[in-house]
């Protein structure tokens, strides 16, 4: 196999050819041992859901049995395991949201030693949530914020107070009449479950609308709520600059990479980083480096400008640097894999949170009160392993490359008041309606060892810039299109001519050269950025969600969790891309009702919430599939 086969990322490439000569074993090597995949599994159709089976029915109609031992079929065994997808994919972020909840709360209480940084947002949503927030002291203020949100997690009825506050009305009124509104987040999980286990629901079509449900948990209670109380303890994102590719990853640093999801965990080692910084000079290196990898990067990146080392595909090959003192992991997307990696170095492999242990890695517990602690120690062992670190092992590849990032809505918003201070949502109104920007797509999610790092993720891009698309981005294909120059102004060749003028003039009224062509929104909890993004410009065009000419694209899907929030966005109906088919093609009723592609089925997504998943694994043709949409809904919008 050719490296470059297997990535765009020149300094992936030259690593995986160091992995080589030291005969270190990754994930793209490993991808190629799986193939080919079982195709039951890849259809959706083999059940293991008691111990009667396995049973594995026919995933195209013809050949096999056409029922389980329980008389289950195609269409219910393939629906009970997408539901089970969804709920692992929507969990985590339902758990990092209570997670941030808890710390925000003993924040509040002065037990846990974080501050309120995002003051501003706090009162916004004090006030959006119907609190008195007039001269109502914070920590106080956060307390009652905190609580509304606990309640998301505790009552037994009603709706989610968090789907109250960001929806939009034309969708909740859609939700509603299907019955899908969710109330508690636990309890919702419980009862999908409860609904998958063996000889519970086999009706199809139900378990698609509890798989809908799912998606508004996520929503809701997944990322809206994670942001939220992110920005309130840390502060919204604005812009910043950084530097991306593994090249951020300095020779004479103490380098500790910060790999997972949960800002309390990286913000904490960023911050003993620097209370330490002079004991890396005493042991003569520079200082010490933080650099990220997946959405810990994201996080730190959107709101305090670090580096980003590489994305989830290439996670192992940060440590083949040879030059990583420690990697510090939290939750999510944090392969396994890693811990056989470390030992062939002096890296130390740490995670941190009480719940999630990783066999090989040593742990130091994160507590929202034993948070210092945690950070110190932490930082300590990175400094301690820096004279271990064998120079002869050292090889970082060279290059890096300039980007942007911090595009919160707020900051959005306050650019294009350069252009429009009292209304500054309508030049981009204007410049969608004159077909300036012919639409917005938001290009998220993964890398995926199945598919070339980078390269469908940028294609996709490049192809939507070309046809003035305005593209916005999170999670690690926001880190495939920094790698590759999209996230600076530079990329600005990739446009068509209308698109490049309006993102001129935007940076130009804000002293910059340009806007990026890519707006990267944060980390993949901050897809809730983007659909505020949209319920702003719907509710400012008077439109609902599903009129608009967006959509939404995965290109190199791998995790659950891009499956739950392209569920979250097919409910509020966006149209949702995936470069790396779900497996659901093995029950024609499933496959029709989400993508809308044959015609035999009567009940669609497209028709109930107007959204649809699109499967195309080409980049280009996805992207142009995704435009022919877009022009269907500028038309029928009337422009
Ligand atoms: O939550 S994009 S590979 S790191 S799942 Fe994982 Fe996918 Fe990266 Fe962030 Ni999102
Ligand atoms: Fe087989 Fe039915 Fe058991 Fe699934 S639930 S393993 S289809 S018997």
């Amino acid at each position: 196999v050719l490296m470059t086969d297997l990535t765009m990322d020149t300094g992936v490439q030259e690593l995986l050819v160091k992995a080589e000569q030291e005969t270190i074993e990754t994930a793209f090597q490993r991808a190629k041992e799986q193939e080919p995949h079982c195709k039951f599994g890849l259809t959706g159709v083999c059940c293991r859901r008691c111990l009667q089976g396995p049973c594995r029915v026919t995933f195209n109609g013809n050949k096999g049995v056409k029922r389980g031992v329980c008389g289950a079929t195609a269409d219910q065994i393939v629906a009970r395991n997408l539901l089970s997808l969804i709920v692992e994919g929507t969990t985590p972020h339902v758990e990092h949201a209570r997670e941030i909840l808890h710390t925000l709360l003993e924040t509040a209480e002065g037990k846990a030693p974080y501050e309120i940084k995002g003051k501003e947002k706090l009162i916004a949503i004090g006030k959006q949530l119907g609190l008195m927030v007039d001269g109502v002291e914070l920590d106080k203020l956060a307390r009652e914020v905190a609580l509304i949100a606990l309640q998301d997690f505790q009552q037994q009825s009603g709706v989610s107070h968090w789907l109250r506050l960001r929806a939009q009305e034309q969708s909740v009124e859609t939700w509603e009449k299907l019955n899908i509104l969710p109330s508690n987040a636990h309890l919702e999980i419980a009862n999908a479950i409860n609904k998958t286990a063996m000889g519970c629901e086999s009706d199809p079509v139900s378990l698609l609308l509890a798989i809908m449900k799912m998606g508004l948990v996520e929503g809701y209670d997944g990322l809206h709520l994670s942001t939220d109380l992110q920005d309130i303890l840390f502060g919204t994102p604005r812009l910043v600059k950084t530097q991306y590719r593994m090249g951020v990853i300095k020779e004479d640093y103490v380098n500790i990479a910060v790999h997972g999801h949960i800002p309390m965990v990286s913000e904490k080692i960023l911050e003993w980083s620097r209370k330490l910084n002079n004991k890396a000079q005493a042991l003569g290196a520079q200082g010490i480096n933080i650099v990220g990898i997946c959405c810990s990067a994201n996080e730190l990146l959107m709101r305090q400008g670090v580096a980003v080392a590489t994305n989830y595909a290439s996670q192992e090959l940060a440590i083949i640097t040879g030059a990583l003192e420690a990697m510090v992991v939290d939750a999510q997307c944090i392969m396994p894999g890693l811990a056989q990696v470390a030992e062939c170095y002096h890296t130390e492999l740490i995670s941190t949170l009480p719940n999630i242990k990783i066999e090989g890695a040593s742990h130091v517990d994160w507590t929202p009160e034993a948070a210092d602690q945690m950070g110190e120690e932490i930082v300590r062992r990175a400094l301690a392993h820096y004279p271990e670190r064998d120079q002869s092992k050292v090889r970082i590849p060279g290059d890096t490359v300039e980007a942007y990032a911090g595009f919160s809505v707020e900051q959005i918003v306050e650019l294009l008041a350069a252009l429009n201070g009292p209304d500054p949502l309508l030049p981009l109104i204007e410049a969608i309606a004159q077909g300036d920007i012919l639409g917005v797509v938001a290009i998220v999610g993964c890398t995926n060892p199945k598919v070339k790092q980078d390269w469908a993720n940028t294609e996709v891009a490049k192809e939507l810039m070309r046809n003035n698309v305005l593209v916005v981005a999170t999670g690690c294909s926001a880190h495939s299109l920094g790698k590759n120059g999209l996230l600076s102004p530079a990329g600005l060749q990739y446009c068509g001519e209308k698109l490049a003028s309006v993102l001129t003039a935007i940076g130009q009224a804000n002293g910059l050269p340009a806007l990026p062509p890519a707006l990267h929104m944060g980390s993949c909890v901050d897809n809730s950025r983007i659909d505020d993004l949209l319920v702003a410009l719907a509710t400012r065009m008077g439109v609902a969600v599903r009129e608009l000419p967006v959509a939404g694209s995965s290109p190199e899907n791998h995790s659950p969790k891009a499956l739950s929030i392209g569920t979250f966005f097919i409910a509020q109906g966006v149209d949702v891309h995936i470069g790396v088919n779900a497996p659901i093609t093995g029950s024609p009723l499933v496959e029709q009702a989400l993508t809308a592609n044959k015609g035999e089925f009567s009940v669609t997504t497209d028709e109930l919430f107007g959204g649809k998943l699109i499967y195309e694994a080409d980049p280009i043709q996805a992207a142009q599939t995704m435009i022919v949409r877009i022009m269907q809904k500028r038309q029928a919008l009337g422009l």
